[in-house]
């Protein structure tokens, strides 16, 4: 693993909004720095550019529906090895599974079920650059790092 601090997309879904200061104690704990954050409504739109690798899918119209249900609260995490180490902490993406494997992971505290999981994290260090300029546009990040010079 690498040495190297990363920057990763955190959301609270509109589900887990109730849980934002669980959440954010989590991610003090855990040695993350905040660098940016926002609370905002998703329209279709932009839950369709969003989370478009999954177009194709069953799920996708429901997955719509739920991420414009209300509003989101989205974060800009760093630290040395963030993408993977946020990953750990929200378990599994069936909330009902991390229920059982992961009983201390954030899914597992407030999640419902595979749709309604009450957060994300980017699953890439591309990923994570993709996300990020997605709701921070005139942050300029380059491989997961966020570049301190172009923050707003
Ligand atoms: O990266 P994850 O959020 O853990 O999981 P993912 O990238 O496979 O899926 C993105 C989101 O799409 C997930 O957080 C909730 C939704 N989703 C994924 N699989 C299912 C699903 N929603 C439903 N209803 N059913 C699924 O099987």
């Amino acid at each position: 693993a690498s040495t190297e601090k990363e920057s990763t997309l955190a959301m609270i879904k509109p589900d887990g909004l109730n849980y934002t200061d669980d959440v954010k104690r989590i991610v003090n704990d855990f040695g993350f720095s905040i660098l940016r954050e926002l609370t905002v409504q998703l329209d279709e739109d932009e839950v369709k550019v969003f989370y478009s690798e999954h177009s194709k899918r069953s799920f996708f119209p429901n997955l719509v529906k739920y991420m414009t249900s209300g509003p989101v609260f989205v974060m800009v995490l760093e630290k040395v090895n963030a993408v993977s180490d946020w990953r750990d902490l929200i378990g599994p993406t069936d909330a009902r599974k991390a229920k059982i494997t992961h009983p201390h992971s954030i899914r597992a505290m407030c999640g419902l079920d595979s749709e309604r999981n009450c957060v994300h994290g980017s699953d890439s260090l591309q990923s994570a650059t993709r996300e990020i300029s997605f709701f921070f546009r005139r942050i300029v990040s380059t491989e997961g790092r966020v570049s301190k010079h172009d923050e707003l």
